[in-house]
């Protein structure tokens, strides 16, 4: 792709990662904890959101432009387009009776040259399929998560780009943060997939170890779809040393040989050298 003007060239061998959360909590609605507001219909069973976050609420707009979600045909204007807001999350939220699959474009801020991209998830209404200890978590929030962690990759960015991936974390005021799709951190913990699992209880200490909103950090520890993390570089240079090792070894062995084929040589020519003195 020719780049588009004003962007510069692409930083090569250059891999920037951009942990984010995407996915669906929903609430039943209940008289006490959830009850339904005036003007919901009557077949409505549920109040939920979609969202795109950063982890821990860290900021995502620098680089995610807005965000298309694409809902259920059944749902008045189901194509949504939601710009972003410095430190907020990308969210719709709606009320309904089922479950569907949601389609979310992500759309770059221009400088970065990149095509949106295209994700899905299931909006998940009902706690099917999970474990006893999940299943409590979510009687005691109200909520039913799903979420999936996700990292996303920008490839040899364009120099303009790269230097707004990585000019620094700005900090966000207090307050900022937090507010909107996350619900409470149990919830969080009651994720339904393996990888939010996973990915979600860790991520806490690991931003806090500085994975901040801005900084080209490589990860901490390898996920899933990231072969990049401090781990995978760790063992890359154990690789690369153990390599330079045998190389090292194999060089010794050479010069070793090289050396005793130039005594026999040198033996040799002097046996010559007498043989014709001699003759
Ligand atoms: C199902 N295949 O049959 C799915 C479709 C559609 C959900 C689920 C409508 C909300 C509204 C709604 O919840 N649609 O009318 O705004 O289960």
């Amino acid at each position: 792709m020719a780049p588009p003007s004003g962007v510069g060239k692409r930083v090569k061998g250059c891999q920037i990662y951009r942990p984010f959360v995407y996915g669906t909590t929903s609430r039943p609605f209940d008289d006490k904890k959830n009850p339904k507001p005036p003007g919901v219909p009557d077949d409505h069973t549920h109040s939920w959101k979609v969202f795109v976050k950063g982890v821990d609420d860290t900021d995502i707009t620098y680089w995610l432009r807005r965000v298309q979600f694409k809902l259920h045909e059944s749902i008045p204007n189901p194509v949504r387009m939601i710009d972003g807001e410095p430190g907020k999350p990308f969210v719709v939220e709606e009320t309904g009776w089922g479950e569907f699959e949601i389609t979310l474009k992500l759309y770059y801020i221009s400088e970065s040259g990149e095509k949106p991209q295209t994700l899905y998830h299931h909006l998940r209404l009902h706690p099917y399929g999970r474990n006893d200890e999940e299943r409590e978590a979510m009687r005691e929030t109200g909520q039913v998560p799903a979420w999936t962690y996700e990292e996303q990759l920008f490839n040899e960015p364009y120099e303009a780009f790269y230097e707004i991936l990585t000019s620094g974390a700005i900090a966000l005021p207090k307050g900022v943060a937090g507010s909107g799709a996350t619900g409470s951190p149990a919830a969080g913990g009651a994720s339904s997939s393996s990888a939010a699992n996973a990915a979600l209880a860790p991520i806490g200490k690991r931003s806090e170890g500085g994975v901040l909103a801005r900084s080209a950090m490589v990860p901490l520890t390898s996920r899933q779809k990231s072969p990049f993390s401090r781990e995978t570089e760790q063992l890359e240079i154990q690789k690369l040393k153990n390599a330079q090792n045998s190389v090292r070894g194999m060089t010794e062995k050479l010069l070793a040989e090289l050396r005793v084929k130039e005594e026999q040589l040198a033996a040799l020519r002097k046996e010559a050298t007498e043989a014709m003195a001699g003759g």
